[in-house]
Order: structure tokens, then C-alpha cells, then sequence
């Protein structure tokens, strides 16, 4: 392999390895960036909800695509609460965020863990153990948002 071209494929497998190193030019940049990572964790995780509730019929492949996104969505939005990013566009997220890191970074730690448990139980094809997991998953969103997240 030409050496340009495994320079290039070493750098994109370092982008896909190293999320949380993205960098943003401004705070509206970072704010829009983690709200667009949890807007689209949310709508693969309300599909696989919608199976959890038996409001569509449960499809154990479907299951694992969603939560393949869904844990790799779950790595993204911390990144965007850098310092200075409290303001900028309208953003539900708490003065907290930022005066109680330690503890909002155990929030978004064990959802990073919940939802890689949520895909090895999608991956078991039992609905049961997949609604376990995702009630689990579900209960660690509402902690965080509850201390986290203004109404
Ligand atoms: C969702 C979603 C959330 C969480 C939360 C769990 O599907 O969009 O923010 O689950 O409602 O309580």
C-alpha cells in the first residue's frame, strides 16, 4: 500500500477511535454538536423503546442496529460541555454541568456503560433481557437529566 494511503486510513481510524477529542471553532458549534449526538441517540433509542413497550413488533437485527448507534452516539456529546459552552444557543443544560463536573461526568460514564450493556443484550436476541437493559439505559438518561437538565 502506498504509504499517502495508509497515512490516510491510520487518520480516519484515529477519528473514529478518539471522539471525544473533537474540536470546535465556537461555543454555538459545540452546544449545536451535543445536542445533535443526543437528538440522534434518542431517535434509536426510542425505536428500540418502542419494541421494549410492544408498540412495534420486536425485530432482534433492528434492535442491534439501533443500539449500535446508540452506544456509539452515547461516546459523542461530552465533548460539547467544554468550558464556555453554558451559553451561546438556547440549551436546556444546567449551571451545574460546569460548577459539579465530577459528578456529571459519573452521569455520562455510566450511560456510556449502560449502553454498551444495552447492545450486548440486544445482541442476545431475548426481548427480555433487551427490555431489562433499556429500562436500566432509560433509568440512567432521567438521572442525569433530572440533576442536569432543566425542564
Ligand atoms: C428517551 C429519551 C430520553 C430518555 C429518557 C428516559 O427515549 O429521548 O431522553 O429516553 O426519557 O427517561
Amino acid at each position: 500500500m502506498k504509504l499517502a494511503a495508509s497515512l490516510a486510513i491510520a487518520a480516519a481510524a484515529c477519528a473514529l477511535a478518539a471522539p471525544a477529542s473533537a474540536q470546535f471553532a465556537k461555543p454555538e458549534d459545540a452546544i449545536k454538536y451535543r445536542q445533535s449526538a443526543l437528538f440522534v441517540m434518542a431517535q434509536h433509542f426510542g425505536r428500540i423503546g418502542a419494541m421494549a413497550n410492544g408498540r412495534v413488533p420486536y425485530d432482534a437485527k433492528a434492535a442491534v442496529d439501533n443500539a449500535e448507534v446508540v452506544a456509539d452516539m452515547a461516546k459523542l456529546p461530552w465533548a460539547g460541555f467544554g468550558p464556555g459552552t453554558d451559553k451561546g444557543l438556547s440549551t436546556k443544560a444546567k449551571p451545574e454541568i460546569w460548577s459539579e463536573q465530577a459528578r456529571f461526568k459519573e452521569h455520562s460514564d455510566k450511560m456510556i456503560a449502560e449502553t454498551g450493556k444495552l447492545l450486548v443484550a440486544a445482541k442476545t436476541n431475548n426481548l427480555d433481557t433487551l427490555k431489562a437493559a433499556f429500562q436500566s439505559t432509560a433509568g440512567s438518561c432521567k438521572t442525569c437529566h433530572d440533576a442536569f437538565r432543566s425542564q
